[in-house]
């Protein structure tokens, strides 16, 4: 094959976030925007990372997509790659892109998504590199490839044609091939290995058990058929929005109880279904509901941990260890505690797991942000979520006759809360801020806590202490600093704040409210009325009015 050398010039503002880099479409759509990044990303990569070697790529059908795969594809060949194997129409989730990797043995992945992020030409555009365990690039890479994108200066182009990713099949190009992959079958071969689909159909299959999932018509439309409904013998119309469009049929495909509020509404209606789920653009989120029940996202992975082993044949032996990332409630150590596991509190983002989990120390975690997953692959999985509830419920009916009442998912919860106890939580964002005011209120909490005294009275709270998280990986050293302000009170009570790492325009604020609940009794109050005077005071110590001018969030989880 040819390959032309094309000189082009750096680009301001190609850093990668929380997961990849996100702009607007437009942004991404400025000549050699794409192709400096990727190029970039060459450049950074030790050569036997890449040379004559294999690369998975895949999105979640989003605007832009198409041509993006095309110019990924011709610049990875120019860059002495062996071989792409694509998603069919270019489609693959985030989890699946990872479980190929794997399966595959590739050298690392493309992924071409920006997640939750709405798509279409207004929108939002991303890209997310994995690397050969099928986990998100670390920041040692990231921040090399950031760095290239500011001293690049000629992209190297291999001179073959647009690809044809309708048809599966191999293509050779001479050095250079390129397989274009059903981007179902590796996937489902793994959940099938992961989980007992006999349990799971016992449940599907009840008369008295009616399930729903709403794929907000992005990439798990193309899962959720072959899955839920051909393998699991769910109903055909228990899938909703089951088919991936590039706008996401106008909507924001982010699975919480704002963003899927159709869904929401359905499970709280007159005579709902017993269990309902969704998942965001690219695969990686799930939210999980019960008949009139919100499961929140801390709650869902501390009891898909306390029941794994039983419901689950991967976890036969046991989990090998849990983590949660910092702003994520404690309801997962309660149950790492009991079980004797080792337990890992990382950073905001699913990257920082991947470590432990090659290290054989981690086996299930979850991020508040609607994120859990386990080691089968090395990112937050939504539909394996959904399958990790659907087998918990499975397995606590399977010996219920028809007619007989189901161990419902409010049941599964309660029952947890009254074993460990609950911990109240609650995510309040304030979404596209003005930047200044967002970096400015932060500064001001920096400042606030480097002054800060253990035994201070916050409102009837007492600190225990304040802090901007810090977290050395224990595999490999590194160190990721300035990962979230922290005040953690004495009865464990936590208020966090963080700006996000994955928009594309202005800051958004977060705030993280925590608080535990011992007595049974008290299980049943509305999380924000519970969390009321913390929210309160997490309001007021941060003057977050004063600073951005927002009298109400955008978002509540
Ligand atoms: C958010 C979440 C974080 C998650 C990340 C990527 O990041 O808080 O927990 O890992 O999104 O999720 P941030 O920096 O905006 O808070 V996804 O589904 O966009 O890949
Ligand atoms: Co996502």
């Amino acid at each position: 094959i040819k390959i032309t050398s094309v000189p082009t010039k750096p680009i301001e503002g190609q850093k990668t976030g929380t997961s990849g880099l996100r702009k607007k479409v437009k942004v991404f759509m400025q000549d050699n925007y794409l192709a400096n990044w990727i190029q970039a990303l060459f450049n950074s990569l030790p050569p036997e990372d890449f040379k004559n070697g294999s690369l998975v790529l895949g999105g979640d059908g989003r605007y832009f997509n198409r041509e993006a795969a095309q110019i990924i594809i011709k610049i990875a060949a120019g860059n002495g790659v062996g071989k792409i194997l694509v998603g069919r129409d270019g489609i693959l989730s985030t989890p699946a892109v990872s479980a190929v990797i794997r399966k595959r043995k590739a050298n690392g992945g493309f992924i071409m998504s920006a997640s939750h992020n709405p798509g279409g030409p207004e929108y939002d555009w991303g890209i997310k590199f994995n690397y050969n365990s099928g986990q998100p690039a670390p920041e040692s890479i990231t921040d090399k490839i950031y760095g290239n994108t500011l001293s690049i200066f000629e992209i190297k182009i291999a001179n073959v044609p647009d690809v044809n990713l309708s048809k599966i099949g191999v293509t050779e190009y001479g050095s250079f091939t390129v397989e274009v992959i059903d981007p179902v079958s590796d996937y489902l071969e793994l959940m099938k290995y992961v989980f007992d689909f006999e349990l799971i159909k016992s449940l599907l299959s009840r008369s008295d058990f009616r399930f729903i999932f709403d794929a907000m018509h992005a990439v798990t439309g193309a899962y959720a058929k072959p899955i839920f409904v051909d393998s699991l013998g769910a109903e055909p119309d228990s899938i909703v929005n089951g088919v991936p469009l590039e706008d996401f049929g106008h909507g924001h495909p982010d699975p919480n109880l704002t963003y899927a509020k159709d869904l929401v509404d359905i499970l709280y209606g007159e005579n709902g279904p017993d269990f309902g789920a969704a998942s965001d653009g690219d695969g990686d989120r799930n939210m999980i509901l019960g008949s009139r029940f919100f499961v929140t996202p801390s709650d869902s992975v501390a009891i898909i941990a306390a029941n794994a082993e039983a419901a689950i044949p991967y976890f036969k032996n046991g989990p090998k260890g849990l983590a949660r990332s910092m702003p994520t409630s404690g309801a997962l150590d309660r149950v790492a505690a009991k079980l004797k596991l080792p337990f890992f509190e990382v950073p905001t983002g699913w990257k920082f797991f991947g470590n432990l989990m090659d290290a054989g120390k981690l086996s299930i975690c979850g991020e508040e942000s609607f994120g859990t997953g386990s080691d089968h692959v090395r990112e937050k999985d939504g539909i394996w979520a959904v399958l990790a509830w659907l087998s918990i419920i499975a397995y606590r009916n399977k010996d219920k006759k028809t007619g007989e009442k189901l161990v419902s998912v409010s049941d599964v919860v309660k029952e947890h809360w009254a074993t460990y106890g609950r911990n109240f939580f609650s995510r309040y964002d304030y979404e596209e801020c003005e930047s200044e005011g967002a970096n400015k209120m932060m500064s001001y909490l920096r400042d606030l806590i480097s002054k800060s005294k253990g035994g201070e009275k916050y409102g009837s709270y007492a600190l225990q202490f304040a802090d901007d998280f810090t977290y050395t990986d224990p595999v490999d050293g590194s160190v990721a600093s300035k990962q979230g302000v922290r005040f953690v009170f004495t009865d464990g009570s936590r208020i966090i704040f963080r700006l996000s790492g994955t928009g594309s325009a202005g800051a958004t604020v977060r705030i993280y409210i925590e608080q535990f609940e011992p007595d049974v009794s008290k299980h049943d109050v509305d999380a924000q009325i519970a969390l009321k005077p913390l929210i309160d005071l997490a309001l007021s110590v941060s003057k977050l009015k004063e600073f951005t001018g927002r009298e109400k969030p955008t978002v509540i989880t």
